[in-house]
């Protein structure tokens, strides 16, 4: 990461607007909004000029395509979920200076302005293409509308414009055996217009912009995905769609036709910019044309082609905005070992855990940010939400504060002890001194940790600052000298008050109703950057509140129910996955004429040219044979060399690809389409036979 010290006047920080078909879960919360409102808090701490922008995302196939399901309009289903989501936010703390929506009045009007400069300003491509069309629903197919197999990976679902088994972007024409989502049918082609944004125009700008500007100050997996975009050559990308849910084309002749949802999307950061300024009278576009604003996007991988070079590409072909300075995008996280999936219900949603863990907003805050995929993809568990809940803000973070306050008032009436300097002891001791300067070391930290997007660390950091107050106390035991030397523990205590003021001030971007609480427990008012870390904010003299509990211990039983939920869940998934019905009978006749047996792989390499294929070399017993079989991409060739297998070894040989394959091997296969091999559950040698 850079250190080089850019200055900015202003800050416009965005996190990426949720698609307003469902409620927000952990991954949302891990990726996106608990490091954006945590750089949020930290900037306003500092005193700068920063404005939070969230909205929903209210546009896009995903939102038609619920409504369809549940039988209600596209704005039914918008409406409950933008409610649903504004309201988790605010209970959970995320600090958004607006939160606007897509289908707002003051959106549409912006994104249709914007298209319309860009359009008058001939900054698009008109083309008539062929489009997947169902017949039978009079709909043109545009991505999610249309699935079919991913041509990479072979998965069945992939969608018009993602596959989301492998990840690759893709476009509806490039799926193997299409199919229309609404009416199942297979879709014809039919002629239609779109708008182009000649994405390779800007290859040159971009090449500049991100490939050499940003080399040393963006997170590597976000330069490392766009520079593979713009190294494999960008292509013009329609920013229009035959679609009647959206903001309409400001153009005549374009009746039918609304934006496409990832053109106007992150226009919404803009629209929310102006329904914030609009409404208190301030100058909302210096946030986003003033050089001096810095420009950051919180968002998830998935999004980082949009927010990195095609939402670029529209703002500078517009001209009069900036650029982001850095999007920081996280990796994905994962719930107890599985991807978290809406559809599956594998998530811990929001408002479901508001309810159930009452006032423990900053528990989850904190775990999802310990455990945030910053860097890589990662696991959410119940058990690790509970020991860093019990072992570190308990046992760390809370005991260390809980015991300095009760010791204040125990000794001390609540004052806070002046730090004698006439004493024998001279008032401050190495270890004393050694604790202060440490002390005043950790605001600096935490800030070069936060400049730099490492949140993890941030925390780690603070944390780091509760375990030094620990220790110090600790070690010190006040509680046995004050008999004797009540002199010294009014040092003690005033240096432990002093690290609880800190901790009052660095820990609010974090823990922000825990910095509430001491803030009032300490009588102290609204936290300040610049005191963290010095003696200033407890002077000698000043009265504390009495100390109540930060955190709860959670006990087993709570973390079991939510153990639970999760395992109905599972098995709930298994109930409704529909089985492929029974086929009809057969006799034992039938069976008998299949020679199934058992054999080793001997050899395996992949089928030039194919994604699913491997030549495989057995050995059955009774002689050697090559079959091929289409477990490329669940199975590596070097993994399987040295397979025990079961062969249907009588199937009449077939050219494959112009190899001869004298058999089938025999798998189990799952609805996703993963693969596995049976095995006998014995050591069996070769060719013994299965009857
Ligand atoms: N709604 C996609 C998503 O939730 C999209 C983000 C828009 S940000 C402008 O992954
Ligand atoms: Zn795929």
């Amino acid at each position: 990461m850079s250190t080089d010290k850019k200055t900015f006047k202003r800050y416009t920080v965005t996190s990426a607007l949720p698609y307003a078909n469902g409620p927000i879960h952990i991954g949302h919360l891990a990726g996106v909004y608990i490091p954006a409102d945590i750089y949020t808090r930290y900037l306003r701490l500092k005193g700068e000029d920063v404005i939070y922008i969230g909205g929903s995302d209210e546009h896009g196939v995903p939102i038609t395509i619920k409504a369809r399901q549940e039988k209600l309009t596209p704005q039914d289903i918008v409406d409950k979920y933008h409610t649903m989501i504004k309201d988790s936010f605010e209970e959970f703390g995320i600090a958004f200076d607006v939160y606007s929506r897509t289908s707002a009045p003051v959106h549409h009007e912006t994104a249709s302005g914007f298209f319309k400069t860009l359009y008058d300003n001939g900054k698009f491509v008109e083309k008539e293409t062929e489009q997947y069309y169902d017949e039978e629903t009079r709909h043109f197919l545009a991505d999610r509308y249309i699935t079919g197999t991913c041509p990479h990976c072979s998965y069945e679902k992939a969608y018009g414009d993602q596959c989301e088994h492998c990840g690759t972007s893709l476009s509806p024409t490039d799926l193997i055996n299409p199919r229309s989502v609404l009416s199942g049918n297979k879709p014809i082609m039919k002629k239609t217009r779109h708008w182009y944004l000649p994405l390779d125009e800007y290859e040159p700008m971009l090449r500049k912009w991100i490939l050499e500007g940003h080399k040393h100050d963006w997170k590597s997996n976000v330069y490392g995905q766009c520079k593979s975009w713009i190294d494999q050559g960008l292509q013009a990308r329609a920013v229009t769609r035959d679609l009647d849910w959206g903001v309409k084309v400001p153009v005549e002749g374009a009746d039918g036709k609304v934006l496409y949802v990832w053109f106007d999307a992150p226009i919404g950061y803009i629209s929310a910019t102006r329904e914030w300024g609009e409404a208190r009278g301030a100058d909302w576009q210096k946030y986003w044309k003033d050089p001096e604003s810095k420009l950051v996007h919180f968002i998830g991988k998935d999004n980082i082609v949009f927010h990195c070079i095609i939402f670029p590409v529209m703002l500078h072909a517009e001209g009069s905005y900036i650029l982001p300075d850095n999007v920081p995008a996280n990796e994905f996280l994962n719930l107890e070992g599985d991807k978290i999936s809406t559809s599956r219900n594998w998530a811990v949603w929001l408002h479901e855990y508001l309810k159930d863990f009452p006032g423990k907003q900053d528990v989850l805050r904190y775990v999802l940010c310990a455990a945030a995929p910053e860097t890589k993809d990662n696991d959410f568990t119940w058990k690790d939400f509970q020991a860093r809940n019990n072992n570190e803000l308990l046992a760390i973070f809370g005991n260390f504060i809980n015991r300095t306050l009760v010791l204040t008032h125990k000794y001390f009436e609540g004052k806070v002890p002046e730090i004698p300097v006439n004493d024998s002891l001279n008032g401050i001791t190495p270890t004393d001194k050694q604790t202060l300067d440490s002390l005043a070391a950790f605001p600096e930290k935490i800030m070069n940790s936060l400049d730099n997007y490492r949140f993890r660390e941030a925390l780690g950091e603070l944390m780091n600052l509760a375990r030094l107050g620990n220790k110090y106390l600790t070690d010190a035991e006040p509680w046995k000298i004050f008999k004797d030397n009540p002199q010294r523990v009014q040092t003690i205590l005033n240096i432990s008050l002093q690290i609880c003021g800190s901790l009052t001030i660095l820990c609010e971007p974090f823990l922000p109703f825990t910095a509430e609480k001491l803030q009032k427990m300490l009588r102290v008012g609204k936290p300040q950057w610049k005191l963290a870390g010095s003696r200033d904010l407890l002077k000698a003299g000043h009265e504390i509140d009495v100390p109540a509990l930060l955190f709860d211990r959670i006990e087993d039983k709570e973390i079991d129910d939510q153990i639970q939920k999760l395992l109905q869940t599972r098995k709930d998934n298994e109930q409704v996955q529909p089985q492929t019905p029974l086929k009809p009978p057969i006799t034992y006749e039938d069976f008998a004429r299949l020679d199934i047996r058992t054999a080793t792989i001997t050899a395996a390499e992949k089928v030039a040219k194919t994604k699913k294929l491997l030549k495989l070399e057995l050995n059955t017993g009774l002689d050697t044979r090559t079959v091929v079989s289409g477990i490329s991409g669940v199975y590596e060739p070097a993994d399987i060399v040295g397979k025990k297998v079961i062969l249907l070894a009588n199937l009449e040989p077939k050219n494959i690809r112009g190899i001869m394959s004298h058999g089938m091997i025999l798998m189990a296969e799952k609805q996703d389409g993963d693969l596995s091999f049976i095995v006998p559950e014995k050591e069996f040698p070769d060719g013994e036979i299965i009857c």
